[in-house]
C-alpha cells in the first residue's frame, strides 16, 4: 500500500518536469569542491524550481519517463549570473567628464567642481518615470545577453524623496518588462545635494531617513545602501541611516574604503551587514571584520579600471581571513560605464587576481549571498529556483578569459527558456 501511495504522490510531483540533459554542470554547491563540477549532468525542473541537479546516473527513479527533454548536447551549465551591485536606472551619460578625466582631471576634483554625481543627479531628475525606465532598458537586455538573471539596482540619482522614489518604481517597473529578477536598494545617502552644501545632517532628516521610511512602507526598496567617503558620507552618518535600516527590518549595504579607508567596511560588519562594497582600501583589521560577521567583500573592477585607480583591494587578506568575495559591474554613468558581467570577470582576474573559481563563484553564489537570496538562487542546487545559463564553451575559464566575446547560448530563468 505505502508503495502505491508513494508512487501516485510522485507522479504527481512530476507532473510538468523538464529534464536538461546532456550537459555539464558548474553547479557552485557549498557542499562540493571548486566550482561544483559533473560530467554528465541533468538538471530537472518543475514549477519553475531545480528538483534534481546532479550526476545523470544518479537521477532519482522517480522521476517520470514522460518528462520533456532538452539534449544539451554536452554544453556547459552555470547558475545564472547575477549582478549585485548597479545604479542601473540613472539619465543621461558622463562622456563630456570621461574627456575631462583623460585630459588630466581627477574624479575628486570634479565631483567638488559639482560635476560627477551630481551632473547625473540634473539628468535623472528631468526625466520621467517612464523615460528612466527606457533609457535603462538596454543597459538591462545587455547584461541579460550574457545570462544574467538577477540585478541588484540602487536609487541615490534623485536626492530628494520623490526623485529617490520614481528611481526605485522605475527599477522595479524593469522586472514586469523583461525575465529578470531585480533587488532595490535606497542609496539617497549617494552624495550631498548642492541645495545642502554643509548641511548633510539636514539633508539625512530631510531626505534620507523619511524618504527611506516612505519607500519601506510603498515596498520599494529591498536593502540600504550609502557611499562612506570623504567626499559623501562619513562612518557617523551612515550608522544614523544604518540605525533607521534596522528599525524598518532591512539589511544594509556600504560602499566603503573605495577612495580612501574611513572605516565603512568595519562599521558594515559590525551592523551584520550583507556586503560592502568597493574595498580597495580596505585594511586588514577590516578584512577580518567582514570575515567574522559573514559580510561579503564585493569587488568593483570596473570602476578601478575606469579611475585607473593603483591600489586593488587587498585579495589576500580577504583570502587569509575567509571573507567572501563577489564582484559586479557597479554599472554607473560616472566610474563604472559597464554593462557586462562577462568582462567584469575578466577584469577581477587580470586586474585583482581572482582565481577563475573566485570569478565565477563571485557573480553566482557570493553575489548572491551578498544580496540575500543565497536560499533562492545563485548555485545548482535542489529546491533553488531554476535560473541557469547554458554556454558554448569547452571550460569554465572561457567565460573568464575571453574579452568582448559572448558564448551564450540560451538562459532559463524560473524554468522558462528565455533567450535563444
Ligand atoms: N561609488 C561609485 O563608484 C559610484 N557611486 C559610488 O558611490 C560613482 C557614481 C557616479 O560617479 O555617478
Ligand atoms: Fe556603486
Amino acid at each position: 500500500m505505502s508503495r502505491l501511495g508513494n508512487s501516485s504522490e510522485e507522479a504527481a510531483q512530476g507532473a510538468g518536469t523538464t529534464l536538461w540533459r546532456n550537459a555539464r554542470l558548474a553547479t557552485l554547491s557549498p557542499d562540493m569542491a571548486g566550482l561544483g563540477i559533473v560530467g554528465n549532468g541533468v538538471l530537472a525542473v518543475r514549477g519553475g524550481r531545480i528538483a534534481y541537479a546532479g550526476a545523470a546516473d544518479g537521477l532519482p527513479s522517480h522521476f517520470p519517463r514522460d518528462a520533456s527533454e532538452v539534449d544539451c548536447e554536452g554544453r556547459w551549465i552555470t547558475p545564472a549570473l547575477i549582478d549585485c551591485h548597479t545604479h542601473l536606472v540613472y539619465g543621461g551619460d558622463r562622456a563630456l567628464e570621461f574627456e575631462m578625466r583623460l585630459a588630466g582631471a581627477s574624479y575628486e576634483e570634479i565631483a567638488r567642481a559639482g560635476g560627477g554625481i551630481i551632473s547625473s543627479v540634473k539628468a535623472t531628475n528631468g526625466l520621467s518615470e517612464d523615460a528612466l525606465v527606457e533609457q535603462a532598458l538596454p543597459r538591462l537586455d545587455t547584461l541579460l545577453s550574457e545570462g544574467v538573471s538577477t540585478v541588484e539596482i540602487k536609487s541615490g540619482y534623485g536626492l530628494n524623496v520623490e526623485a529617490e522614489l520614481k528611481m526605485l518604481r522605475a527599477a522595479r517597473r524593469l522586472a514586469d518588462l523583461r525575465p529578470v529578477r531585480i533587488v532595490t536598494s535606497w542609496l539617497a545617502a549617494h552624495a550631498v545635494p548642492p541645495e545642502y552644501k554643509g548641511r548633510s545632517a539636514a539633508y539625512l532628516d530631510d531626505v534620507v531617513l523619511p524618504g527611506l521610511e516612505a519607500a519601506s512602507e510603498q515596498g520599494l526598496v529591498d536593502a540600504v545602501d550609502g557611499f562612506c567617503e570623504n567626499i559623501a558620507f562619513s562612518v557617523d552618518e551612515m550608522r544614523t541611516v544604518f540605525d533607521k535600516a534596522k528599525e524598518l527590518g532591512l539589511p544594509m549595504k556600504l560602499h566603503a574604503e573605495q577612495l580612501s579607508n574611513l572605516g565603512g567596511a568595519r562599521l558594515a560588519a559590525s551592523c551584520g551587514a550583507l556586503s560592502a562594497d568597493h574595498l580597495e582600501y580596505l585594511d586588514e583589521e577590516g578584512a577580518k571584520a567582514m570575515a567574522e560577521a559573514g559580510t561579503v567583500a564585493v569587488l568593483l573592477p570596473g570602476a578601478f579600471y575606469t579611475l585607473r585607480e593603483k591600489q586593488a583591494p587587498p585579495v589576500a587578506a580577504l583570502r587569509e581571513t575567509g571573507a567572501h568575495i563577489a564582484i559586479a559591474t557597479d554599472s554607473n554613468p560616472g566610474t563604472s560605464p559597464l554593462t557586462s558581467l562577462l568582462l567584469t570577470m575578466n577584469m577581477s582576474a587580470t586586474l585583482f587576481g581572482l582565481t577563475v573559481e573566485e570569478c565565477l563563484a563571485g557573480t553566482t553564489r557570493e553575489a548572491a549571498r551578498a544580496l540575500g537570496l543565497l536560499a533562492e538562487t545563485g548555485t545548482l542546487e535542489a529546491g533553488k529556483s531554476a535560473d541557469f545559463a547554458i554556454w558554448n564553451i569547452e571550460r569554465p575559464a572561457e567565460l573568464v578569459y575571453r574579452i568582448g566575446f559572448n558564448p551564450l547560448h540560451s538562459r532559463v530563468f524560473k524554468g522558462q527558456q528565455v533567450s535563444a
